[in-house]
């Protein structure tokens, strides 16, 4: 397997992001689908939690942090969207009641699909990634935090501008993520709107804040600052942190693509307010080699295994 060319190497490492068009053949986009419907279909509401994504960005609402959340990290978890829910809860069972199916009702999947589902190991861990990976530099690539994004029409959340690492946090940061469109994701539907150059240090990419666990037992997420190294081995030069101007592209790509996204770099993606929805599978690598380490307040945990291994 080939990696990616030295061009397009220079371009991830100059923009923070490489989009890679036709990454995923239509045969391999049908099968996650598939997958996807069955299990957003196949999930027991009844016993479910009812736990929402929420992003915690707006100082009124807290970061989603229960045990369903905190534990999902080895498993297949259902987060619903906020908007799906009604003001008042369901008059017979005194829970949240829901104003639309469940399956069009749910913001994401997560948080080990690509060790799972079948469908979903088969793009994650495969010999064609441990390429683009190698490329990049990792030398023990592991595969953690996978998820199925689903903004659904018209309540699809918005993520606000945040950099990946802070939620993988390596001392020192390595996190990169792969991002498939799943469909045709563009203006309109919620697409990535990736801000160019900005995980670089001289334009303010160092990782000042991280997402973790509460600390002293007490149950919960919260950002803290970040005291550890900002930038990953080999950007430690770029000291200046003058705010970045942004540079914003927004992304108009087919189903099939995939975004490769640095760890540093500053990304979001408006609500989906049209009617079609916009699946996006992801998931991220971090280093698992000596001189990299994985910090044990990050809000996922290792299972007792260790995260997977992209080099076999
Ligand atoms: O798919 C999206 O809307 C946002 C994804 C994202 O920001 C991420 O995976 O880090």
């Amino acid at each position: 397997m080939s990696g990616l060319t030295e061009a397009q190497v220079a371009s991830f490492h100059e923009n923070g992001y490489l989009v890679l068009p036709e990454y995923l053949s239509s045969t391999e986009v049908t099968s996650l689908l598939t997958e996807t419907n069955t299990l957003l279909n196949d999930f027991d509401l009844d016993t479910h939690p009812l736990t929402q994504f929420t992003t915690g960005d707006d100082d009124t609402t807290d970061h989603v942090g229960d045990d369903y959340f905190l534990n999902s990290g080895d498993k297949i978890r259902f987060f619903f969207e906020p908007d799906a829910f009604s003001q008042e809860p369901d008059p017979l069972t005194g829970r949240a009641a829901l104003l639309k199916p469940k399956n069009l009702a749910v913001n994401k999947i997560g948080h080990s699909l690509h060790s799972l589902s079948e469908p979903f190991k088969a793009v994650s861990l495969n010999e064609r990634n441990a390429a683009v990976a190698r490329s990049l530099g990792f030398e023990d690539p592991r595969v953690l935090q996978s998820m199925l994004i689903c903004k659904q029409p018209s309540i699809g959340g918005a993520v606000p501008s945040h950099q990946d690492s802070e939620f993988l946090y390596t001392d020192p940061p390595s996190a990169v993520g792969w991002w498939y469109a799943l469909q045709d994701a563009g203006h309109g539907n919620g697409t990535l709107g990736m801000i160019k150059g900005s995980h670089k240090g001289a334009k303010g990419g160092h990782i000042k804040r991280r997402f973790v666990r509460k600390s002293g037992g007490v149950p919960g997420t919260e950002f803290i600052q970040n005291e550890g190294p900002s930038l990953p081995k080999g950007m430690e030069e770029e000291k200046v942190s003058d705010p970045a101007e942004e540079d914003l592209e927004i992304l108009n790509v087919k189903a099939g693509s995939l975004v490769l996204i640095h760890g540093n770099v500053l990304h979001k993606s408006e609500k989906n307010t049209s009617d079609r929805s916009r699946y996006a599978y992801t998931f991220h690598v971090i280093e698992g080699a000596d001189g990299w380490k994985y910090d044990e307040r990050n809000w996922l945990q290792p299972p007792k295994e260790g995260f997977s291994k992209l080099f076999q």
